[in-house]
Order: C-alpha cells, then structure tokens, then sequence
C-alpha cells in the first residue's frame, strides 16, 4: 500500500528530519490550514449559507467588503489568537494589526493574509482563495506594526489555499514547494505534490487586457509582440488566462508555468500598483522562486523590496523564468 502523507505527518518530518519548522510553527502552519477548511466550507455552503453578497461596509483599501470577507478574517483570527504561537496578525482586512489578546499566551510569530482574495468572484461561483505568510517577531519590547515590516526574505512560511473544484494548500518553509489537496471524507490535507517546478517557457500569460491603454511602455510592449504571435518577434503563439483571482492565476502557473502581470496604472500614478506587498505579493513571490520561477517589480526582486507600509502596493509580475527575465530587460532598456 503506497503511503499517504497528510499535512501533520509532513509538517511533523519537516520539524523532526530536518530540524527545517519548530513545533510553533507547525502548529502555527496547522491551524492556518484549519481555518482554511473552515472557510471552504463556508465558501462551498454559498447560497445555502449567509455567505453571498456585500457587507454594509469597506476596508481600508476603500474596498467594499463583502461578506465572506470578513466571515474568513474573523475564521482565522478567532482559530489563531489562543494557540501561543502568535504575537499578532495583519489582514487586508484590518486597518492596523490584531495583537493576540493577553488572556492568551503570545509566542513570537507574525501572521498576515488576505483572507479571501478575489473577493469579486465569490458571487460568481468562481475560484478564490486565502493566502498567508509568516514572520518572525524582532526580539525584545511589546509587538507593534513596525515588527511586520520586514523584507520577504524574511518570511519563514508562505502559502495559499485555492476554493476551487478542489480545495488546495500550497505551502513552502523555504525547501520547495508542497500540494495537499483536501480529502472531505478524512477532513484533512494530503500531499498530493511535492517540489513544484514551473517551466522556464511558457505560452501562456494572464493580465487585465482591459487596462492595456494604462499601462507603461514595457509592459505594453511585452503584451504587444507575445499578441503579434507566430508572425511577430516571439514567433509564436500565446495564450491568454484572467481568472481575476490572484490565488487561481498564481496556481495555474505553479501547476503548469505562465506569466502573471498587475502592472502598474497610470490612472493611479501614485500608486507603484494594485496588489499589496505584505500578503499577497511577497508570499507569492516566494512560493513562485521556490518552484523555479522568478517575480518582480520590473527593477527589484519583489522579496528585496523594504516594507515601508503595511498596505503596502507593488506592481506584481512573476511566473516562468525566462518571460520574467525579459520583461525585467524591457524595463532595463525602457
Ligand atoms: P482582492 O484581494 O480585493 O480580492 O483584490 C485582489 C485581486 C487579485 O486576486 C486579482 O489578481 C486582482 O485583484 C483582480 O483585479 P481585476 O479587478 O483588475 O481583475
Ligand atoms: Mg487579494
């Protein structure tokens, strides 16, 4: 009989074999998974449950929150404040951070995520996800919001779940790349793929065509020739994926290579661009480099750049290798 490795017994070998978690961090790592089977069940019910449609309120991004928004933000901070293991956690959903209340002892991770990315999906019955990333606290006096701003090369953990036709855990502690896929009968994660590896060419790139005339010259000059096809610079064809989830984009490329742009707009010049740095970038990002790709602003590394904010926006391009490398040099020569 082949062995069945669920998220426990990974994350148990990860601590034990290699030394590579503490026991903090896998129990940190196993309640985040639990809250996300507690939101797929939540997003599953839909129209059964009180779960579909807009709250009466907005985030700090300006953002119309809608209700599952805020039934998975509560999820998780409710499965995580009392395990030890945390001394705070941020959200897209939450203007400051949520310091673990002092009935509950406080350990010395950081935890931030976009409780339910895609938001504009979940009425559409279309994917959308959870996507988190763990960092450590700075030694010393009581833990405010200056402790999360640290560089993603910092995190320890990084993931995402997918609600899709399967639920799906994507998880890195920085020694690749891991798939669990939910088993609803058992209740748990089963490691269903080990060290992920995106393809260093691809065919395939997923943007919002529909902001093409907003974007700056490299980007549009990228987007341009992969559209000239067989005939233009690339000679070849390309195919185009928008789910607008970043959560089922992302998975799409981990599972079979592809490019994933949120560039820069100039309708907001201010702003570097529409994605946050702190919980869905550099999470990302960092799962993307574990699998063999690469992601980027343009100029830097996305995990190089310093966290200055914790809302804080970035252009986002990351995904197969060798596309990446020649956006970043269309940016060089720009
Ligand atoms: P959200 O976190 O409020 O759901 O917003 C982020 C999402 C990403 O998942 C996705 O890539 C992007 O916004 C979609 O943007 P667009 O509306 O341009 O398709
Ligand atoms: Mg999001």
């Amino acid at each position: 009989m082949t062995k069945k490795t669920y998220l426990t017994r990974y994350l148990v070998e990860k601590q034990r074999l290699n030394g590579h978690i503490s026991p903090e961090l896998r129990l940190l790592l196993e309640v985040v998974a639990r809250a996300c089977k507690r939101i797929s069940q939540a997003v599953n019910k839909g129209a059964l449950g009180d779960v579909m449609g807009s709250a009466d309120s907005a985030n700090v991004q300006g953002e119309i929150q809608k209700k599952l928004d805020i039934i998975a933000n509560e999820v998780l901070i409710e499965a995580n404040e009392w395990g030890g293991h945390l001394a705070a956690m941020a959200s897209e959903e939450m203007e400051g951070i949520h310091v673990v209340p002092n009935r509950y002892p406080q350990g010395e991770y950081l935890l931030l995520f976009d409780p339910l990315d895609g938001s504009s999906n979940i009425d559409v019955n279309v994917s959308i996800g959870t996507i988190f990333s763990v960092l450590k606290k700075r030694d010393g006096a009581a833990v405010s919001e200056q402790d999360f701003l640290q560089g993603g090369t910092q995190q320890v953990a990084a993931g995402y779940c997918v609600y899709g036709p399967q639920t799906t855990l994507v998880l890195t502690v920085g020694d690749g790349v891991a798939l669990f896929t939910l088993d609803r009968e058992q209740g748990s994660f089963l490691l269903t793929q080990e060290d992920l590896r995106i393809p260093e060419d691809t065919k395939e790139f997923a943007v919002n065509m529909s902001n093409q005339r907003h974007w700056a010259p490299p980007v549009t000059r990228y987007i341009d020739e992969c559209l000239q096809g067989v005939d233009g610079p690339r000679g070849k064809d390309f195919n185009m994926r928008w789910v607008g989830s970043m959560v089922a984009d992302v998975h799409r490329i981990l599972t079979r290579g592809g490019v994933f742009l949120y560039p820069w707009d100039k309708r907001e010049p201010e702003k570097p661009g529409k994605l946050r740095l702190m919980y869905e970038a550099n999470p990302m990002s960092w799962l993307i480099e574990q699998a063999g790709g690469v992601a980027t602003d343009g100029q830097r590394r996305i995990l190089d750049i310093p966290a200055t904010a914790l809302h804080q926006r970035v252009a986002v391009f990351m995904g197969s290798k060798n596309e990446i490398n020649r956006l970043i040099s269309y940016h060089a020569e720009a």
